[in-house]
């Protein structure tokens, strides 16, 4: 759905369109238009309003255009871009379902490698730091290797290292010259190749293929994927069948499972590669489950879950409305967003969000300093008329994890 009107008193148009594939929030863009060519391009989240981009594109183009005829032409098109968002086709939205066994968790090392230039940095910053595509179009070339610690479980002590390994032949290099210290004690790597350049798939499949064999080598437990990147640059009947064929022909003789996955950073993709990550890595826990389904059923919500705050991932949910899945990234994004209003305005710690919604309630509210507890409810009584057994619950959590 997208529409192009003319500007009054200018010879510029103006269209308006959402991504086809955005998932996190309707992705709306804006463009000008001189004849046939689009000359500046906005994204109407990134400036806020669409005054304000009107406000750029005028002083970028030196134009004027009288005060109130402009106001009126915004306000119709603020009307329209109200409906589009509004219409947008509801998705099945990404999940990461229940999957850490608390007991068997240790610490994690993952290594993202791939070509220069494939999306290993953007990838760790759209999942880990709720960064948008947008903000990474500028994103500079990492230097070494990039270190990073996720607190999956504060509680527990348990890690999550990933290492953003830079993809420039000089570092690949140093790579194979000490492969054993790179690659020993990994439990999965995670290879990107950008499938928008097919001139360097090649070289792409030739380090590809060289990890995985150093995977055999000095870490034959750990978990191998592949993510086919930048898939939204590509056509969309390409189901990348072709250039899976290719990387599993090229690593012949493996005995390690290679999971081949389409991903970009524009859409669900990623977090979906993510989950299955995460999954391969942690083992679902099933009596932490069981708690929550049961207090679900005894309060009568449409669903329960307890979520890790700093990575957004389910410690245990019940089955419900949403299938026993939780939007990934999503519930700690607007933890984080409001968390940081909180701050701005000066009022001390978020500790509980209400949202009252069409059919039900959505309840989030931080416990013991790193998790969330996320209640959707029919009633808005729940938490008054159950606190008791809400807090048992909190603390049985709590000994689980500790
Ligand atoms: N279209 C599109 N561009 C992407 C996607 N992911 C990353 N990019 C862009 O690809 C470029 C390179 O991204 P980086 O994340 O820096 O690549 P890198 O693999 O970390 O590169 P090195 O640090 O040099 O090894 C940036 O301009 C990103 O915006 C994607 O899914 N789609
Ligand atoms: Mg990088």
């Amino acid at each position: 759905m997208e529409s192009s009107v003319k500007i009054p008193g200018t010879s510029w148009n103006m269209k308006v369109y959402q991504l086809e594939d955005s998932y996190n929030d309707p992705t709306v863009i804006v463009e000008f238009i001189k004849g046939i060519h689009v000359m500046h391009q906005f994204i109407l989240e990134k400036e806020g309003t669409l005054e304000k981009i009107f406000q750029l594109f005028l002083e970028r183009e030196n134009l004027l255009i009288p005060e109130n005829r402009l106001q009126y032409f915004i306000n119709q098109q603020i009307g329209d871009i109200y409906k589009l968002t509004v219409n947008k086709p509801k998705r099945k939205k990404t999940t990461i379902k229940s999957m850490m066994n608390l007991s068997e968790m240790k610490d994690k090392k993952i290594n993202i490698m791939g070509l220069s230039s494939s999306g290993k940095s953007s990838i760790y910053k759209v999942v880990f730091e709720q960064k948008k595509w947008w903000d990474l179009k500028d994103i500079l070339p990492t230097q070494g290797i990039q270190q990073y610690e996720q607190t999956v479980n504060s509680l527990k002590d348990f890690k999550l290292y990933i290492l953003d390994f830079a993809g420039n032949v000089h570092d690949f290099k140093l790579y194979r010259k000490d492969a054993s210290k790179y690659f020993s004690t990994t439990s999965a790597l995670v290879f990107v190749i950008d499938v928008s350049d097919p001139e360097s798939l090649q070289d792409a499949v030739n380090k590809f293929s060289w990890s995985v064999n150093q995977m055999a080598e000095y870490a034959p437990e750990g978990r191998i994927f592949c993510l086919l990147h930048k898939t939204d640059l590509a056509t969309q009947v390409d189901n990348f069948q072709g250039i899976s064929d290719f990387i599993e022909n090229s690593v012949n003789g493996i005995k390690t499972k290679i999971h081949i996955i389409p991903t970009s950073v524009r859409n669900n993709t990623i977090y979906l590669a993510w989950e299955q990550i995460f999954k391969s890595l942690i083992p679902k826990d099933k009596s932490l489950d069981i708690l929550t389904q049961n207090l679900k059923e005894k309060l009568n919500l449409y669903n329960l879950l307890v979520l890790e705050k700093r990575t957004g991932l389910a410690i245990c949910g019940s089955v419900g409305l949403l299938d026993n899945e939780v939007l990934v990234g999503t519930i700690n994004k607007v933890w984080h967003q409001l968390g940081s209003l909180a701050d701005d305005i000066e009022l001390a710690g978020l500790q509980q969000i209400t949202c009252s919604l069409g059919n039900g309630y959505l309840f989030l509210e931080e416990f013991e300093k790193n998790l969330i507890l996320v209640m959707v409810s029919p009633k808005i009584d729940v938490l008054d008329k159950y606190k008791e057994n809400i807090d048992r619950f909190k603390q049985e959590i709590i000994r689980a994890v500790i």
